[in-house]
């Protein structure tokens, strides 16, 4: 049977996966960060640590087939935590990877690695990266390492680009485009698990939105075939005034967009 590691198990979405995983019957390690985790059941394989250090990344992956990479600074941050959080602590479980001989890794990229394109944009999987702050490069980084893990040492990837998942239903205009539900969350990792030789690819994480930044259209590796769509909130959603100021209503990115950004009558001399 596969064994599959989590980490950030504690997160939101890493919370959802770690008991749908389960009920689904996957083979599952879960791993908190800091602060152990409370076992869901007698017997739960967990353990906890910073990924930053090799022996705690051993502990994650020792007898591990497929990872599922969802730890990490998962909003916009000043660079110094970012690096540590999303580089270094990446390249580690990478390294990892390596000594341990997992089959694959699956790494939790983000919109927000293609933030600055504009909302009326809709982004086939080979659009450029246009990430909207330091997470979102970091983002960017990510599906980088994840390519080259698998063209230089054989460990196969796939990077989920995580729209909005946060176990309930979409609550503003900008998640009809970005929500993803929590079935085709637990689908879409299933399909991570269980589908043959991907090599490396990139898979749009969203529900099938009728507004999807995304031309879902093209399909994708891994046979995801997302059944949940955002739209059936759209009349409750479009009752209630946007929460979005006017630059983040502009771009796929929203209110990330907004943190730090240089209005253009303010650029140049
Ligand atoms: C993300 O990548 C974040 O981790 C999450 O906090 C949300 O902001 C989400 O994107 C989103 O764009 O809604």
């Amino acid at each position: 049977m596969t064994k599959v590691a989590l980490s950030g198990a504690g997160g939101i979405v890493g919370s959802i996966l770690r008991k749908g995983l389960r009920e689904r019957g996957v083979d599952l390690r879960a791993a908190g960060g800091s602060r152990p985790l409370v076992p869901l059941y007698d017997g739960e394989d967990v353990m906890h640590g910073d990924l930053r250090e090799p022996a705690v990344v051993d502990r994650l992956l020792a007898g591990v087939d497929v990872l599922i990479h969802m730890a990490g600074t998962s909003v916009e941050k000043p660079l110094p935590e970012i690096i540590e959080n999303n580089l270094r602590a990446l390249y580690e479980v990478y390294e990892g990877a390596r000594r341990h001989k997992v089959r694959r890794v699956v790494f939790a990229s983000s919109n927000h690695a293609f933030g600055m394109h504009p909302v009326d944009a809709q982004l086939r999987l080979d659009a450029a990266f246009r990430p909207d702050g330091f997470y979102g490069l970091s983002k960017v980084w990510g599906e980088a390492m994840a390519r080259m893990y698998w063209d230089k040492h054989g460990i196969e990837g796939i990077s989920l680009r995580i729209g909005t998942t946060m176990g309930k239903p979409p609550e503003n205009q900008r998640q009809l485009s970005t929500w993803m539900g929590s079935d085709d969350l637990l689908h879409l990792v299933q399909r991570c698990i269980d589908a043959p030789e991907v090599g490396y690819c990139a898979v749009w994480g969203v529900s099938a939105n009728s507004r999807a930044y995304y031309d879902l259209s093209e399909g994708n590796a891994i046979g995801y075939q997302p059944t949940q769509n955002a739209e059936a909130w759209a009349a409750e959603i479009e009752a209630k005034p946007n929460p979005l100021d006017l630059v983040a209503r502009q771009f796929q990115g929203g209110a990330f967009v907004t943190m730090d950004y240089t209005p253009p009558e303010r650029r140049g001399r």
